[in-house]
């Protein structure tokens, strides 16, 4: 029986007795005891009724057995599907409903909200808390250290990941088996990863950078994972000097900058500082270079893609690129407008094929056939330029989208809300630049005639509903909205004004 991730990214582990993942409180899971873990919750898995195909949804705080249900959600076949433990009870409802999952994974403290939800769709519940407790724990301490791995193909989905979607609606982009596995293949060639790294894993494990870029180049290779609850500076600082690897948002990068005990001297075994998800500023670059003699390597990666390109590793990195596209994956920059090919240096639509290329949009065809062309070409919604030699800069989104702290934050979502507010008669969200988080949050609202809403109560209103990373900074309460000779809402002028 072949199962195209398991074999590749744990199988080879059985005999493996090397550390795999070092946690906050000393412990260490060997690969060996990883193996056995996985089997336990595959186990677990089969029980709760997860069959081939079947959605499991993790919305789990960071902990080694987070890492084992993954891995068991492989083992079992089925499709892995994270979530932001920042989301509100709507926006699961939104995501449990539209993927109809088998079975729930959540907090202990979350259960009773969760069961509420879940239950109703015919999805059982088990529960793994921050500290390693829960129903899914209890289950598998008494479960078999044995598992027939259910068999996969290359085909077959592996994962759901939600990206919110310009329109408002978070689509499920669906990640199969080749699509992971190929992604990390390139990565642990190209950034040449071996048993011989310790990762510094201060990512959360719901997106693509974390979960799949950082755990799945590790176990492909045996490295180590310093497995960090959440980013704090004083605890990366702490696991440098013992390191030699770090993946993270360039807030990580201007965070570490901010604090003197960054030196080069505590950067000596480190062997590489990754950095994607959000544009890495240049002078990052090149103050953290000044600063550790280390030049941060810049990827760019999409959760419907995996990673697309990167700076390479020997070679010259350069600040303000996202470097080539990666082996087996080709990018073309087309003319937005005609869809095709735009000349060398000139800035267009980045689009990507290749077997990184997710599957389609979960129960939406037709965005899938608007965001897939029949040639086999993803469209980003990243606009960008080519050089002769290949070499991508990205220079701006088509896409109405926000980047705060490498997360993705849709200005239609939070205006849809918004404008759902007795007394409002109309928004527009939009980003403007924020020293920590690159990008920050302001909703400027125009109200209905004899309204008295206030930013407070507007955000009194939306705190149920969205997840507290998406809510705006700062309302700005106006008149009207600037509007262009079509009627579209000018969200540069808006940025202009707040910044003047
Ligand atoms: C936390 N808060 C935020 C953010 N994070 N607000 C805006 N943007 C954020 N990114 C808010 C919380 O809601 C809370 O607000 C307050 O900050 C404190 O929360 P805490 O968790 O303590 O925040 P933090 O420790 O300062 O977190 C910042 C962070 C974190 C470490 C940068 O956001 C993070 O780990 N970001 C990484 C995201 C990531 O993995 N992205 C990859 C996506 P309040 O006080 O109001 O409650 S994958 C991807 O993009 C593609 C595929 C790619 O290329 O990788
Ligand atoms: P997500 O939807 O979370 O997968 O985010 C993907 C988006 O993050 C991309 O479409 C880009 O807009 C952005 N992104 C990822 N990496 C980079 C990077 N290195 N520089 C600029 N933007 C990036």
């Amino acid at each position: 029986m072949t199962n195209a991730l398991y074999d590749a990214l744990i199988a080879p582990h059985r005999d493996n007795d090397q550390p795999f993942l070092l946690c906050d409180d000393g412990s260490v899971v060997s690969y060996h005891s990883y193996v056995l873990r996985v089997a336990q919750m595959a186990n677990v898995l089969q029980k709760a009724g997860v069959t081939p195909g079947d959605r499991v949804v993790a919305q789990v705080p960071k902990h080694a057995d987070a890492v084992a249900l993954y891995g068991a959600a492989l083992q079992s076949g089925a499709v892995y599907l994270p979530l932001n433990t920042a989301y509100t009870q709507a926006e699961l409802s939104y995501f449990l409903t539209d993927a109809a999952p088998r079975l729930v994974v959540c907090d202990v403290q979350d259960e009773a909200a969760i069961d509420h939800i879940a239950v109703p769709l015919g999805a059982q519940v088990l529960t793994l808390s921050a500290e390693g407790r829960g129903s899914l724990v209890q289950a598998a301490d008494q479960a078999s250290t044995e598992f027939d791995t259910v068999a996969r193909g290359a085909d077959d989905l592996a994962g759901l990941l939600y990206t919110s979607g310009t329109t408002g609606r978070s689509k499920g982009a669906m990640m199969s088996h080749r699509n992971l596995l190929s992604n990390a293949q390139s990565l642990t060639e190209l950034w040449e990863i071996t048993d011989q790294d310790r990762l510094i894993h201060a990512l959360p494990i719901f997106h693509t950078h974390g979960l799949f870029v950082a755990l799945n180049t590790c176990l492909l290779t045996g490295a180590s994972i310093r497995l960090m609850a959440a980013f704090n500076v004083d605890g990366v600082l702490s696991e440098l000097s013992r390191s030699t690897l770090l993946m993270g948002v360039p807030t990580f990068y201007t965070r570490l900058l901010d604090d003197p005990r960054l030196t080069k001297d505590k950067c000596a075994s480190m062997r590489l500082f990754i950095s994607g998800s959000a544009p890495l500023l240049a002078e990052t670059h090149v103050a953290f270079e000044a600063r550790t003699s280390h030049r941060i390597l810049e990827r760019y990666g999409m959760t419907e893609t995996n990673m697309i390109t990167s700076n390479p590793y020997r070679g010259e990195r350069l600040a303000g690129t996202v470097g080539y596209a990666l082996p087996n994956v080709e990018v073309t920059v087309t003319d937005p407008e005609t869809g095709h090919p735009a000349p060398t240096g000139d800035v267009g639509m980045i689009e990507v094929r290749g077997a990184n290329v997710f599957q389609g949009y979960w129960n939406m065809p037709e965005k899938t056939a608007e965001e897939i062309r029949e040639t086999g070409f993803f469209i980003t919604g990243d606009l960008g330029i080519q050089s002769a030699d290949g070499r991508v800069s990205i220079v701006g989104r088509q896409k109405d989208l926000i980047i705060s702290g490498g997360y993705n934050i849709y200005p239609k979502e939070i205006e849809d809300v918004i404008n759902d507010i007795d007394g409002v008669l109309e928004s527009a969200v939009y980003g403007v630049p924020h020293p920590d988080f690159g990008e920050s949050v302001i909703a400027a609202v125009v109200l209905q005639d004899g309204a008295a809403l206030d930013g407070d109560a507007i955000a009194a209103r939306i705190e149920p509903l969205l997840a507290r990373f998406k809510h705006p900074r700062s309302y700005l309460i106006q008149q009207s909205l600037p509007r262009n000779t079509m009627g579209k809402v000018q969200k540069n002028v808006l940025r202009a004004q707040y910044s003047g």
